[in-house]
């Protein structure tokens, strides 16, 4: 097909949409110059990121008045997420810059009192189709899910009705999910992170497949409010990735985060790094296999390298080409000064990482000395931390902090009172009732003096998205997640938190959604030495009643 045009302005990851088109057998071209959308015979418009950052580059680029055209032209257009969300007047996220206007209505953020839901909204739900009739729904189907990664959403409005698609249920609010109008269509939740469900999806409109010719054929329905929402519970496969003694970049895996062979019997490969497989392959395993999100964790990120040479970069490039679910990246996202003295700053290093495929940045250490300073500060924010930059340009939906706690025991609370005590079951090795977790740096090398308590709550303050809950006493031990401490993190935020360390077999993903409230859980080991396959673990999770996405194929 001649003509497809992408509108890029610059922000989010745009590649994986790219690539999902190219497996669709499209030739996609980039809208470089106002003119580009004038010619455009379709369009696409990947909104990623702020509503503010993408309606004030468009403005920069010149590109309202051309899109406003090709839109009235009734050429076929296609919004994704944000750039669903630019159809419409304003949004709550940035009340001083107008929208497109093309759809009356305003973009608000999702009820944060709302105690049944995290925001931003992450993962996979549901789109419930509110029109009926030939050929209008772009192969929207019932039973399958999407993905959707935000935090502002249209509320479903009946005075709009005949542009509304589908409706998704998020705690108790009803949001529109996708719209179509004519020549318009746009999603919330992105095909191109949406497995096979998404790319048909996305097939249907390259092929032209939907615009309802004769409105009058169309049954218009009303959306029906469920006791409970359809939300999907997230199984995420994470990698870490770090150069072996021969300089092979591998995926490895840790006991309590120490990733070199134990000594078994003159064994000639003790001391060796762990080697459990190539990133890219194993990455399309998991994604074939039905995980749901996968995680690079570049484990020896604390080295120096020139940011463009970071060889996590083109392991993301590559993965992508082939992995249609959400990819996140964690590791030296920091700023950075090349070996040649070049400074780069972390919000430059994660825009690297967005267009080289991320969805995600997830940043360890730097969040520990970001929290650090703003504790110092007495909790006021200094607008240039790696945390604040990012989910300024990107949208707090991109950053996750990646948190490497390890248990210390104390025997009274008087003994500790700086720091956020739990009474704990499982007593210390001298019968201590009680615990704090302290926070480390540089995976786990060196230990600080805050919590994490502390550091979630700030970080959640400072405009994080997401915690990766890791735990370095359960991590690589089979032996369970940490419930403790994972309901103490997750009764203390309202942002996603993904349960991490310790997943030994399926009943340990059941014990963590039905003991704790995460969203996400996430294993390493068991799936790397396919102790235990992702199918069995989202199996059994369906057997026990637990939401989980269907593998889609
Ligand atoms: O500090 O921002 O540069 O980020 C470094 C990142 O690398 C952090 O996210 C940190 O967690 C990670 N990291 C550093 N060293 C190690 C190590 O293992 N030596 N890996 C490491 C942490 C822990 C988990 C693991 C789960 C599940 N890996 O991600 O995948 O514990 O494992 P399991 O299911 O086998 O129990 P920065």
């Amino acid at each position: 097909m001649r003509g497809l045009y992408l509108l890029d302005y610059g922000a989010g990851n745009v590649r994986s949409l790219v690539n999902a088109v190219n497996r669709l057998g499209y030739e996609i071209e980039w809208v470089k110059e106002p003119d580009d959308i004038l010619k455009a015979e379709k369009l696409i418009f990947p909104g990623v990121g702020a509503f503010g950052s993408a309606m004030q580059s468009l403005v920069e680029k010149n590109y309202v008045e051309p899109l406003k055209q090709y839109i009235e032209s009734g050429k076929p257009f296609m919004g994704i997420c944000v750039g669903l969300q630019a159809l419409f007047e304003r949004s709550e996220e940035s009340p001083d810059i107008p929208g497109l206007g093309i759809i009356p209505g305003t973009v608000k953020l999702f009820n944060k009192d709302d105690n049944n839901k995290a925001v931003p909204h992450m993962g996979w739900n549901k789109a419930n189709c509110l029109k009926e009739g030939k050929d209008t729904n772009y192969g929207i189907k019932q039973d399958k899910v999407y993905y959707f990664i935000h935090s502002y959403a249209v509320p479903y409005d009946e005075n709009i009705k005949e542009w509304i698609l589908s409706t998704t249920q998020y705690g108790n609010e009803i949001f529109i999910s996708s719209i179509q109008k004519d020549n318009v269509f746009g999603t919330q939740f992105h095909p191109e992170k949406s497995g096979y469900a998404g790319l048909r999806l996305l097939k249907s409109f390259l092929e032209g497949y939907c615009s309802n010719n004769d409105d009058k054929e169309i049954i218009i329905k009303n959306p029906i409010k469920l006791s409970k929402d359809e939300f999907t519970k997230r199984i995420i496969a994470c990698l870490d990735v770090r150069t072996n003694d021969q300089g092979d970049l591998v995926v490895t895996k840790g006991d309590q985060y120490d990733v070199r062979e134990r000594s078994t019997n003159n064994d000639i490969n003790c001391g060796q790094i762990r080697n459990l497989g190539k990133p890219v392959e194993l990455a399309r395993r998991y994604f074939d296999e039905g995980a749901d999100e996968i995680t690079f964790l570049n484990i020896t990120s604390f080295r120096n390298c020139p940011l463009s040479d970071l060889p996590m970069l083109q392991i993301l490039k590559l993965t992508s080409e082939t992995v249609f679910v959400p990819l996140t990246i964690g590791g030296g996202i920091r700023d950075v000064i090349d070996p040649d003295g070049k400074f780069h700053s972390a919000l430059e290093v994660a825009g690297e990482y967005f267009r080289s495929g991320a969805d995600k940045v997830s940043i360890g250490s730097d969040a520990v000395y970001a929290v650090e300073k703003y504790l110092a500060n007495n909790k006021k924010l200094s607008g240039d931390t790696s945390i604040e930059t990012i989910a300024h340009g990107y949208g707090s939906q991109a950053v996750v902090i990646s948190v490497d706690p390890r248990r210390i025991y104390v025997k009274s609370p008087e003994d500790e009172p700086n720091h956020h005590l739990i009474k704990t079951s499982f007593p210390g090795p001298d019968g201590e009732l009680w615990c704090w977790y302290q926070c480390t740096v540089k995976g786990g090398r060196e230990g600080r003096d805050i919590d994490v308590h502390q550091l979630v709550t700030s970080c959640e303050a400072m405009g994080a998205g997401e915690i990766l809950l890791n735990c370095m006493d359960k991590d690589g031990t089979n032996s369970g997640y940490d419930l403790e401490l994972i309901n103490d993190v997750k009764n203390a935020v309202r942002i996603p938190v993904i349960a991490s360390s310790g997943a030994g077999k399926e009943e340990h993903f059941a014990e963590v959604f039905n003991k704790t409230n995460v969203e996400a859980a996430l294993a390493a080991g068991i799936f790397h030495r396919k102790e235990v396959p992702i199918q069995n673990v989202k199996n059994y999770l369906r057997e026990k009643s637990i939401s989980i996405r269907r593998d889609d194929s």
